[in-house]
C-alpha cells in the first residue's frame, strides 16, 4: 500500500561532504513522496535509542559517536513498498559491497562512514518515525503527480 512510510537519514559524513541534495533528488526522482525532514544534530540519548538493536555490537560507541559528531538530515518517505525499495536504493551495509547505482555504491568507500541511513522493516521504520519526529511534524499532502506515479 503507498502510504507505507520509512525513516531515512543523511549521516554527518554525508552532509559534510554536501551529498543530501543527491539523496533527496533519488527519492524524488523515484516517486517517493517527502512527508517530513529536520536539519538536527541528534544527542547520544535519541541515538542510542535509534541504534539500541546494536549497543552490544564492538563498534556501537564509534558508531555513536560519528552519528552525534555533526548534523544529519532526517527524512520520512512515503510511497509503495518504500521500505524495502529504500534500502535498495541506499545499497549495502558495507559500501565494499554496495552496488555501483546505489547511493552507498557511488558515494563511499568504508562501512562506518556509510553517508545514510533507510530503515530495515516497516516495524522499525514506524518505531524510528516516532523516535525522530512529533506527529504534528509529518505533512499530509497530495503530490498533483500522484494518479501518474500510482495506476
Ligand atoms: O541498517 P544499516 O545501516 O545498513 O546497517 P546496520 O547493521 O543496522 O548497522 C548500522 C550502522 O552501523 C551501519 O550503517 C554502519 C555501522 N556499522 C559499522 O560501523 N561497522 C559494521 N561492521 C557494521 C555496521
Ligand atoms: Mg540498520
Amino acid at each position: 500500500q503507498y502510504r507505507e512510510r520509512t525513516f531515512i537519514a543523511v549521516k554527518p559524513d554525508g552532509v559534510h561532504r554536501h551529498i543530501i541534495g543527491d539523496i533527496i533528488k533519488r527519492f524524488e526522482q523515484k516517486g517517493f513522496k517527502l512527508v517530513a525532514m529536520k536539519f538536527t544534530q541528534a544527542d547520544d540519548a535519541l541515538l542510542q535509542k535509534h541504534y539500541s538493536a546494536l549497543s552490544k555490537k564492538p563498534f556501537f560507541p564509534d558508531l555513536i559517536k560519528y552519528m552525534s559528531s555533526g548534523p544529519v538530515c532526517a527524512m520520512v518517505w512515503e510511497g509503495l513498498n518504500v521500505v524495502k525499495t529504500g534500502r535498495t536504493m541506499l545499497g549495502a551495509t558495507n559500501p565494499m559491497d554496495s552496488a555501483p547505482g546505489t547511493i552507498r555504491g557511488d558515494f563511499c568507500v568504508q562501512v562506518g562512514r556509510n553517508i545514510c541511513h533507510g530503515s530495515d522493516s516497516v516495524e522499525s521504520a514506524n518505531t524510528e518515525v516516532a523516535l525522530w519526529f512529533k506527529p504534528a511534524e509529518l505533512v499530509n499532502w497530495d503530490p498533483v503527480a500522484k494518479p501518474w506515479v500510482y495506476e
